[in-house]
């Protein structure tokens, strides 16, 4: 991925700049504590952090409006916390207590809001993209200008049913925004392993669908990219693909050896190219924000975060009952 420094004059406000700070150094925060309440035993099963690739959500909900959908693979609480869902609920599902947004039944990988149009969480790969295409669907039929973002990833990608959806998509003129958050990996395999194509979106001009590259690790790249993609689907254009280029951090899911790729590589991201560090240095070079505003901001994303471990810890689990609630059969 190419390396590159933000644009010393971005063309937001500073407010949606601190905005955007604030919401990814949320995320990142959460994830941290996430990270040590699994470490400490107190989230079980699997945990997918979405460290590192913040700026993808943060950029595209930044395009977004009121009634937009959303919706994701497993690695999905970034995705929770930048549509507004309170970080309080997301973490106690994370440790399975009655609080939490599927009540402490659906853990990471299996939670929703309807009131923020949050359609989970899905933890079969590419499951969620014929998904998308369906809430744009209903949109369509409803005549609204709703647009949905079906996020999946660069091992998704391969799947099939990602192509069936495109001809349908494409076909009907879906509102949808097809958003390949292409972090290099699936699992232990590097996309240059497993794909021979240069890029992931192109495929789409098999079907007839428009999208881009773009830098995920620029907030301000993908905010401006999201923005043409929403018109496109607005104005009923049909779907649209955005290949978001990113990079995580941490492991697949925190069982991960991480054998398949060095620290160095790691680390080179890290200090090069992190999208909340690009932020912080747009704010301070362009003397929108001093050491001290960061500081506070900092101490109260801090605040936040704690207080949802808290909140986790307190949470009774739920109580045996609800095993017979909430199922279909
Ligand atoms: C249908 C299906 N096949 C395999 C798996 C096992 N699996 C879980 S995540 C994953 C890798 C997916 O990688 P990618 O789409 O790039 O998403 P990322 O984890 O990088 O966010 C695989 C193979 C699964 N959950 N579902
Ligand atoms: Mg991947």
């Amino acid at each position: 991925m190419a390396t590159k420094k933000p644009e010393a004059k971005p063309n937001v406000s500073r407010d949606d700049l601190l905005k955007y700070y604030r919401d990814m150094l949320l995320i990142r925060r959460f994830e941290e504590k996430a990270g040590q309440l699994y470490g400490m035993g107190l989230i079980g099963g699997f945990c997918h952090l979405y460290i590192g690739q913040e700026a993808v959500v943060v950029g595209l909900e930044a395009a977004a409006k009121d009634g937009d959908k959303r919706l994701t693979s497993y690695r999905d609480h970034g995705h929770m916390l930048a549509c507004g869902m309170d970080a309080k609920g997301v973490m106690a599902e994370l440790t399975g207590r009655i609080g939490g947004y599927s009540k402490g039944k659906g853990g990471s990988m299996h939670m929703f809001s309807k009131e923020k149009h949050f359609y989970g969480g899905h933890g079969i790969v590419g499951a969620q993209v014929p998904l998308g295409a369906g809430l744009a669907f209903a949109d369509k039929y409803n005549g609204n200008d709703n647009v949905t973002f079906t996020y999946f990833g660069d091992g998704a990608a391969n799947q099939g049913q990602v192509y069936e959806t495109y001809n349908m998509a494409q076909l009907w003129d879906l509102p949808v925004i097809f958003v390949i958050e292409n972090n290099q990996y699936a699992m232990g395999t590097s996309v240059k392993r497993s794909t021979k194509s240069p890029s992931l979106w192109e495929r789409g001009a098999a079907y007839g669908i428009k999208g881009e590259a773009v830098d995920g690790m620029d907030v301000l790249a993908v905010k401006a990219a999201g923005e043409k993609a929403v018109a496109h689907c607005r104005a009923g254009l049909g779907p649209y693909i955005l290949e978001v280029n990113t990079y995580r951090y941490r492991g697949h899911s925190m069982s991960d050896p991480a054998k398949y790729r060095s620290r160095d590589e790691v680390e080179k991201m890290k200090s090069e190219r992190d999208p909340i560090e690009n932020v912080r240095e747009l704010l301070l070079q362009g003397g929108h924000a001093t050491d001290d505003d960061l500081k506070a901001i900092d101490k109260e994303i801090k605040a936040i975060v704690n207080e949802s471990a808290e909140f986790a810890k307190e949470s009774p689990e739920p109580d045996l009952s609800e095993l017979w609630t909430d199922i279909y059969a």
